[in-house]
């Protein structure tokens, strides 16, 4: 195995002259002497793809990252050359390529900075062992520079100085710098002079990034096998790489509203009356709750597809009944098919030859919690197809409303590797491969699979899936948890930038296991967990059950009332996250910035990672240590008001900010509208009659949106949604608030409350479009006032 770059290895081969160039459309050839081609493609202004072919031959051009939805277009493309390159221009960017070796450089187009350069570039060596080339590239790197993204690795939010590989891995109980763990998303997004740009190795193989580790200006990516394929984007903006990033990986549908209430998690609840006994008491308690799951016992002998006759005798009944008491059933489901010729699944799955094989022909066999068992080859569309079919009882017929795929990275207990061997075939879309190619899609294949059975089922509603394990591009068809986290504190602050880090890899739809999978919190962490998880887009309590209890009211009331107020708090803000939700999926904003993401200007927040907004608008920070009464933290510029006591702070500096266990630092932005709903149990337990604003003062100018729609189904795809989008001018003595609609869906409610937070002035008149509030209904000192009709604008005015 390769563990070093291996620069002077005298192995490596390098490109030659180019002796020839050819354009077609977006497209460039440069074919170099000794048979090295490279393939440039302008896919937009600000992105290129870079693909080089060693035999003189590309290999079949098929991604599974790449969306088909990636928008496609430039403005501008001049193509001219001197003696020593090939000049290259778009309207955001200049790319230089050598005649003498093909090396690339790249500039802004619009101030000429230098934003990124080959070092060695291209390189390769080739493996006799295995077949194929090592593709190598590394590219210089100037002391300033930093790395963010990468999925899921553990570890402190800026990469500089650090190697990892991705090779998705079963990690029990990982640690901070455990690598790789379970997810596979080869895209980092690099800042040097406040300028931003991303790179997008498309190559499944095992890949390698080398983060000016091993030389001090220099960063290197590789793979061992495939081709040297990568995307170059640009911002320079952090948040448009990302955003163009997402857009060219693609982004989901929107879940039904629930799956953005709270879930309750564990291995296992079993049997029925255990279920049924958890549910009763989150409605005893009144502490929401919209999804209840089933790990691996549900099922006859961890046979996907069947259910215990013993633990859950009449599942559809079940469903049924949580159903009506508003819980939706989420279970989960694992790639290993359990050898057993009286079990159907099997069955036709032997007969259609549906199971992956290993080289020679036998198939692949491993043992996971079923016994031995076979896997399907999620990577060949028929075997998709097939599986989807599999669903019809679970989502139609049983009325199970979401699923979980665990297990797929693939997982298997007694092989060395805890993974499929190299050598097992895959077809791999019609591109036969080995294992070592289809390892790292495996997962995104098989989820991808899960999400067609459930949109298929499910119809007309939408699917909910959860994977483990993850591909770039993964993000189109389900959401993802982090694995298998610990009760820590240490893992507490891992869940926040691991969530961070997935947003920045387009990857938004994330939570963590809120407490800790193995290991029992204690009520202070589990509190503490449940503060930073309700602003995570995915919101579970998840742990294994050797280790006791972990539910909200586990740890005692004081806890269970701190949970339950989060909780309600995260019920409260469902429009904003849905509205937050509809701006990824549209614009591919990450849902969660980190500090740089969201002001990259100010190198403060280059190294900062426990402070992240979520949406447009709130900034958090959780707690991370036992006996906090606050902690310090860093304010970005601007002004924000405190959530709790509506202080104003200016930000640009770190500060104390109190938050004894019932409280955490939580900040608005000023000029933010957000907007509230009631707290229900789970979503849908009541109409919606009014909705609640919370204006939050600013002297100036500042835009909010609320996006609702039918909270499931697919005619928001039609223009059936409601998009209200206010902007907000605030002066020393007036405040207008002006709303403009779009979308054809009609919310149910029709009355406004209005909470003015911040106002510098006293208030003499508010007008609602034309017409004069009598101020008797003012509650003056709350600056709460109710709007009992859709409008326009609102001045308030002192
Ligand atoms: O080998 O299904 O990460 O969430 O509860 C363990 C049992 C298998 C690992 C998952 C975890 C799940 C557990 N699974």
């Amino acid at each position: 195995m390769i563990l070093n770059e291996q620069i002077e290895y005298k192995g490596n081969a390098f490109p030659a002259k180019i002796i020839d160039f050819k354009k077609d459309v977006d497209t460039l050839y440069f074919s170099c002497e000794n048979g090295v081609i490279l393939q440039m493609t302008i896919l937009r202004d600000s992105m290129f793809r870079f693909r080089y072919a060693t035999g003189a031959k590309f290999e079949n051009d098929f991604s599974y990252a790449i969306s088909k939805d990636a928008v496609r277009g430039y403005n501008k493309l001049e193509i001219t050359e001197d003696l020593e390159k090939y000049i290259i221009t778009t309207s955001k960017l200049i790319c230089y390529i050598a005649k003498t070796d093909l090396k690339t450089r790249i500039y802004d187009a619009v101030d000429q900075t230098l934003i990124s350069e080959d070092e060695l570039g291209f390189h390769w060596e080739e493996s006799y062992e295995l077949g194929g080339n090592i593709v190598k590239m590394t590219k210089n790197s100037p002391n300033g520079e930093s790395f963010y993204g990468l999925g899921d690795k553990p570890e402190h939010t800026n990469l500089k100085g650090r190697r990892f590989q991705n090779w998705a891995t079963d990690s029990y109980a990982f640690g901070r710098y455990t690598d790789p763990i379970y997810k596979a998303i080869p895209f980092y997004t690099a800042i040097q002079n406040k300028k931003a740009y991303g790179v997008f190795f498309d190559n499944s193989f095992r890949s390698h990034f080398d983060f000016c580790s091993e030389r001090r200006n220099v960063t290197s990516f590789w793979a061992e096998g495939g081709e040297m394929n990568y995307y170059f984007i640009y911002g320079p903006k952090m948040q448009d790489v990302v955003a163009s990033y997402t857009n060219l990986t693609g982004t989901p549908e929107l879940p039904p509203l629930w799956a953005l209430g709270y879930h309750q998690c564990k291995w296992s609840y079993y049997p029925e009356s255990n279920v049924k006994e958890i549910t009763q008491k989150f409605r005893d308690l009144k502490i929401p709750c919209d999804a209840i799951y089933l790990d691996i016992d549900y099922m006859e002998g961890f046979r996907c597809f069947t259910w215990s006759k013993e633990y859950f005798p009449e599942p559809k009944r079940m469903v049924k009944e949580l159903s009506d008491d508003g819980f939706k059933t989420v279970v989960i489901i694992d790639p290993g098919i359990k050898i057993d010729l009286e079990y159907d699944v099997f069955k036709e799955g032997l007969e259609k030859d549906y199971f992956c094989r290993r080289a020679d022909g036998p198939y692949m066999k491993g043992k996971v919690w079923p016994g031995e068992c076979y896997f399907p080859d999620f990577t060949k569309e028929e075997v998709r197809e097939w599986w989807a079919t599999l669903f019809q009882g679970l989502i139609e017929d049983i009325g199970v409303k979401g699923v979980w795929n665990d297990m797929n990275e693939p997982a298997v207990m007694d092989v060395p590797g805890k993974s499929f061997p190299n050598d097992v075939r895959h077809d791999y879309d019609g591109n036969p491969c080995s294992h070592r190619k289809a390892h790292n899609v495996y997962g995104m294949q098989m989820a991808k699979a899960t999400y067609m059975g459930l949109k298929k089922y499910n119809y007309p509603l939408r699917p909910f899936v959860i994977t483990r394990s993850a591909y770039s591009g993964t993000q189109r068809y389900t959401s993802t948890w982090l694995g298998d986290n610990m009760a820590t504190w240490e893992h507490l602050w891992i869940a926040n930038v691991q969530a961070q880090r997935m947003a920045m890899s387009g990857f938004s739809f994330v939570g963590s296991d809120i407490g800790g999978f193995a290991q029992q919190p204690n009520g202070e962490l589990y509190a503490r967990w449940i503060q930073l998880g309700i602003f995570h887009p995915f919101c579970r309590t998840h742990s294994s059950g050797d280790h006791g209890d972990q539910e909200p009211w586990t740890f005692g009331q004081e806890v269970t009332d701190v949970v339950r107020k989060f909780i309600e708090l995260r019920y409260q803000l469902l429009p904003y996250l849905y509205t937050t939700f509809y701006k990824y999926i549209e614009e591919g904003i990450p849902m969660l910035k980190s500090l740089i993401l969201y002001d990259q200007e100010d190198t403060q927040t280059h190294h900062r990672t426990d402070e992240f907004l979520c949406g447009e608008h709130i900034l958090a920070c959780p707690i991370g240590e036992p006996n906090s009464k606050g902690r310090r933290m860093y304010i970005p510029r601007g002004n924000w008001f405190n959530y709790w006591t509506h202080e104003l702070i200016e930000g640009g500096d770190e500060k104390w900010v109190d938050a004894n266990l019932d409280s955490m630092p939580i900040f608005v932005k000023e000029g933010a509208i957000i907007p509230l709903w009631p707290v229900q149990q789970y979503v849908g337990e009541i109409e919606i009659e009014q909705l609640t604003l919370d204006v939050y003062f600013k002297n100036g100018k500042e835009v909010s949106d609320v996006f609702e729609d039918a909270n499931d189904g697919y005619d928001y795809t039609k223009g059936r949604y409601s998009l209200r989008h206010f902007t907000l001018t605030g002066k020393e003595d007036k405040l207008t608030i002006k709303q403009h609609k779009s979308g054809t869906f009609i919310t149910g409610y029709e009355t406004f409350k209005i909470n003015l937070i911040g106002l510098p002035f006293n208030i003499k008149t508010i007008k609602v479009d034309s017409e004069e509030i009598s101020l008797e209904e003012l509650k003056l000192n709350h600056r709460t006032f109710e709007v009992t009709k859709d409008f326009n604008q609102i001045q308030v005015i002192g």
